[in-house]
């Protein structure tokens, strides 16, 4: 570990690890520091259910989230590492009206962002998906779905992976077992981070945490408008490939993905109440099966291997907030609720061009942190994740 850095960036899941690539990649800015408490995605990033998506619901989420899956798709190139993305199309089925008129907003913002999702019926998801209940006598029959065919998966583990030997080769120093203890701060300006390996000396400093964003920003004095609860997921035995896409209900809080092993990956909304805590409950996961099983009653026998839970770090307009602070020199990439793995390109880009110029890149001009002051939220809760 060097005693100074250009730029120390705290936290090693994609996000970090994006923008230590970007900055090397795109602006030739190197002498960087990723400090990560643990190991390299060891929090969020190695722990969502790897689903890839811009079917957002506002203009300012749609774009952004676009340019992200425009970076996803070319990843394996780029970074010369296989992060097996893998294009299935996206369906978030509408069991009620209310619902099916937020999809029809959907696709419309979609369409007017050059993005493509569309309102299918029962019929239509039935063809695409034959182990789905879409019958009058479900619990909660089918309505419609939005169909996104630009949605689909990714290897999580492959894309921290392929973003951090990337950014190492380009000459950042990537730091596990190092938990940031301090921000230093003189005369409202960063000047460095104590470690639990030492100091390092440093006027840039990204917050690019998550599950502990509001706790590390308190570190330079910067408060944040987050709270934290943790999100569970589960993941099936192999079974024979059977679904080709990814399945979203809102109502039902589950969500459903099959791996190219053929395991069935689920997950839900967050837990209803804030908490730290990473582990798995069985009221989580008696509640997912139910679900599922009204979904696709065939899974009868299917058995699950694992469960686990993740940090989401929620913002009041479920938007992340992007930027820069009242402190010089602290910027924050932070507040990924259930949605900041797809994010992981786009805001390591946005964040790298944030360093190198000094401005605020357009893209991310509606995720400021005065955003909470100004009152210009940027409402995505209809479509940021699952039943919320
Ligand atoms: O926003 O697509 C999503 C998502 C999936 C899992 C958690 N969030």
């Amino acid at each position: 570990m060097r005693p100074s850095y250009d730029v120390v960036i705290i936290g090693g899941g994609v996000h970090g690890l994006a923008a230590a690539y970007y900055l090397a990649a795109n602006h030739g800015i190197s002498n960087v520091a990723v400090l990560e408490k643990g190991y390299l995605g060891a929090g969020g990033s190695g722990r969502n259910t790897a689903i890839l998506r811009s079917n957002y619901l506002t203009p300012e989420g749609v774009r952004f989230y676009d340019r992200s899956l425009t970076l996803y798709r070319t990843l394996a190139t780029d970074l010369n590492f296989n992060v097996m993305f893998s294009r299935r199309g996206h369906l978030t089925l509408a069991h009620s009206d209310a619902s099916l008129r937020t999809m029809r907003w959907r696709a419309e913002v979609n369409k007017l962002n050059g993005v493509d999702s569309e309102v299918i019926g029962p019929d239509e998801i039935k063809r695409m998906v034959p182990y789905l209940d879409v019958s009058a006598e479900a619990r909660y029959p089918v309505l419609g779905a939005l169909y996104h065919p630009p949605g689909g998966i990714i290897r999580h583990d492959a894309v921290v992976w392929g973003y951090a030997r990337g950014a190492a080769a380009l000459g950042a120093h990537l730091h596990q077992q190092t938990e940031v203890t301090g921000i230093e701060v003189a005369g409202g300006r960063v000047t460095g981070v104590r470690t639990t390996r030492g100091d390092i000396a440093t006027g840039t400093v990204l917050n690019a945490t998550a599950g502990w964003a509001s706790l590390v920003a308190s570190l330079a004095g910067v408060r944040l408008p987050i709270q934290t609860s943790p999100l569970q997921a589960a993941v099936t035995e192999p079974l024979r490939p059977f679904l080709p896409t990814v399945i979203v209900s809102g109502s039902l809080h589950v969500y459903v993905s099959q791996t190219d092993r053929g395991e069935l990956v689920f997950g839900a909304s967050v837990d209803p109440f804030t908490s730290y805590s990473m582990r798995g409950s069985l009221e989580f996961i008696e509640g997912l099966a139910g679900h599922v099983l009204e979904l696709m009653p065939a899974l009868g026998k299917a058995r699950l291997l694992r469960q686990w839970a993740g940090l989401c770090d929620m913002t009041p307009d479920f938007s992340p907030v992007m930027g820069f602070t009242p402190v010089t020199g602290f910027l924050v990439d932070v507040g990924w609720g259930t949605y900041g793995f797809k994010a992981g390109p786009v805001s390591g880009e946005a964040m790298a061009e944030c360093i190198a110029t000094g401005r605020i890149p357009e893209i991310i001009a509606g995720f400021g942190l005065d955003r909470f002051m100004s009152g210009q939220l940027v409402g995505e809760k209809g479509a940021a994740a699952v039943g919320h």
